[in-house]
Formats: structure tokens, sequence, C-alpha cells
């Protein structure tokens, strides 16, 4: 039995495995949880994350507008699925005027560490980066310095610090779609200076794992477990129809994690459902945070659907860990 380190969420959003399934990851029956036009500006709400916050939950939603401008909203929530997100993007307070500057913000993680929740997203400054910001309260936002140089996507951080440094998993991009991308991690004594770059794991070249073959990058943040940090991720596969997004997992070591334990060459979940299959970019999941309760094991997974609408999804610690072992993808 694989066992999650952390807090015990006794109300985790959580719906059974149903009788007969036998895939590590099942769909909320009632997915999407957030609709394309949950907020009246909207025109799809996708790629977003949330968190245990006070008696419920809080979270930064990606809220594409009808200008198809790309921007990062507070949202909250009783029970993790039905969620009222702020009409309004997220203003943040931050003393340099040149990193307040606004082109475009997408797909946030958040991640409570320490004493305050940071929020991390792509963050437009001469093409992407990785934007950082800080909240006690999912009301005032305070934003620091960019994390890294253009290009990079999907700056996730640990939940807590490694060998004394916060910790980052990313993926060095391009300023365009991106036909390539590893994942890399990176630590910080204080969250502006990043070094110690580590390769962790890349693309895999092959029909072995054909799913992953164009680019990954990191999903939710590392789930901590007495295997090491559970790290669920997407992986891409570039058809005669374009790009192909799914979700696949791997477990990374737990003082070195840019070391690679196991990683699963099935993919966890894959685009099936119509909200998965159509929308503004078809055939995409794309997860961006995890729920955890390290009472049960019990992981919920929130993903963008087809770059249009948010879908919820259940498994555990140990059907995930015992999948990525028995299918692990030799390098
Ligand atoms: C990536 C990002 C994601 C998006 C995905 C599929 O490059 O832009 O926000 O979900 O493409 O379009």
């Amino acid at each position: 039995m694989s066992k999650i380190i952390g807090k015990e969420l006794k109300n985790i959003p959580w719906q059974e495995c149903p009788e007969g399934y036998t895939k590590p990851v099942w769909r909320y029956s009632e997915n999407p949880i957030i609709g394309r036009y949950d907020i009246p500006t909207s025109n799809s709400i996708f790629n977003s994350a949330a968190v245990p916050f006070e008696d419920g939950f809080a979270g930064v939603f990606r809220c594409d507008s009808m200008a198809v401008s790309m921007d990062i909203y507070a949202g909250f929530s009783k029970d993790g699925i039905h969620w009222e997100i702020n009409h309004e993007p997220i203003q943040f307070i931050c003393e340099d005027g040149e990193i307040a500057k606004r082109e475009y913000r997408y797909d946030p993680r958040v991640v409570f560490i320490e004493d305050r929740y940071y929020v991390t997203w792509c963050n437009g400054y001469h093409g992407p980066t990785i934007g950082i910001a800080y909240t006690y309260d999912f009301k005032k936002f305070y934003q620091l310095e960019n994390a890294f140089l253009p290009y990079n996507r999907n700056g996730v951080l640990f939940p807590k610090k490694i060998n004394g440094k916060f910790a980052m998993l990313s993926r060095p991009s391009d300023t365009g779609h991106t036909p390539f991308g590893d994942i890399f991690y990176s630590q910080s004594p204080d969250l502006e200076y990043w070094g110690h770059h580590r390769y962790v794991m890349g693309t895999f070249k092959g029909d072995a794992s054909a799913w992953q073959s164009t680019k990954i990058g990191p999903g939710p943040c590392p789930i901590e477990t007495d295997e090491g940090w559970l790290l669920i991720y997407h992986g891409v596969l570039t058809t005669c129809n374009g790009f192909v997004y799914r979700m696949g997992c791997a477990v990374l070591d737990k003082d070195e994690p840019w070391k690679v334990k196991y990683r699963s060459k099935f993919y966890i979940l894959a685009p099936a459902e119509n909200y998965e299959l159509c929308g503004d970019v078809p055939n995409v999941l794309f997860p961006c945070a995890a729920l955890t309760d390290a009472a049960t094991g019990r992981i919920a997974i929130y993903y963008g659907c087809a770059d249009t609408v948010t879908g919820l999804a259940f498994t555990t610690v140990d059907r995930l860990i015992n999948f990525a072992k028995e299918n692990n993808l030799e390098v």
C-alpha cells in the first residue's frame, strides 16, 4: 500500500470507482463541472487549479474572454464541484511596474507552502514565461518576479522545500505552439533566483509510448508519497489532425526529484468523452490540480477539457503508483 504524506481532507470531492472499471482514473459522472459560459464574459473556462481553503475550497481559473484574451480568475467552492468564479480577473499587487504589465496569463497552478498559497502560471513577458504570486486569502495577490527567462510553460511548484530550497518543475518552450518539450527541475532559495537546473524526463521517441512523443509537461503540483513524488503530467502526440493531449503519471525520487523511479508507458486518461473530444481545441486533457486525502489515499484531479470546459476525475495513490510500477517505461 502506497501512502500520501500530507493532510487529511475529509471533504475531498469523491465518487467510488464504477464497478468493473479497470482503468487507473475514472471521471466524475456529472462532468464537466465548469461550463464554458459560467461567468458572463467567458468563452471558455478550463486548465484551472483548486486547493483546500478554510472549510471549503478556493481556486484560480483560466477564463478566456469573448475577446479570447487569456486571464486568470479567483473562485470559491464549498464542495470542490460547484464553483463561484469572480467576474473580474485577478488584479495583482506588484512593486515593479515592469513585471506588473499584463500581456496574457494562463494555465494556473496553486499550492500551499508553509504559510501561504502560491500561484504560478504561464505569464506573457516578451514570450511565455512563469509568473509567480502569493496570496493568503484569494482576495489580494502579490506578484513576484517571473521565475525564468522566456520561453517557458507549466511552472509547477513542489508543496514543500526540498533540501531547504523552493523547487519547481517546468517545460522550456518556444513562442508558439511548441512542437517539443521536456520536464526540468529548478530550485531557489527565495523564489526569485532560480538555478540547479536538472533534466527530469523527456518525450519518448518510439512506438512503446507514442502518446508522449511530441512534448510532455508537469500537471498538478507533485504529490508527496512514501515512494517519492507522484507526478501527473500531460503528454502530447502529433497526429495528421494536430496535437492530442493525454494524462500520464510518474514517480520521482523524494530528495532528488530529477531522478525518475517509475514512469508509466500507458497513459492514465485520454480524451474519450464528447466534452474532451470536441471544443475550441479538440482532443485535449490538461490536468492542472489534484486534491489529496492522506487518510484514504484518494486523489481528485481537475483537468481542462478541449480548451473549453473543466472536468474532474478520481483515482487513488495506490492505483496510480501500482500502474506506474507495473507498466514502467524503459528509457
Ligand atoms: C498548450 C497550452 C494549453 C492548451 C494546450 C492545448 O500549449 O496553450 O493551455 O490547453 O496547448 O491547446
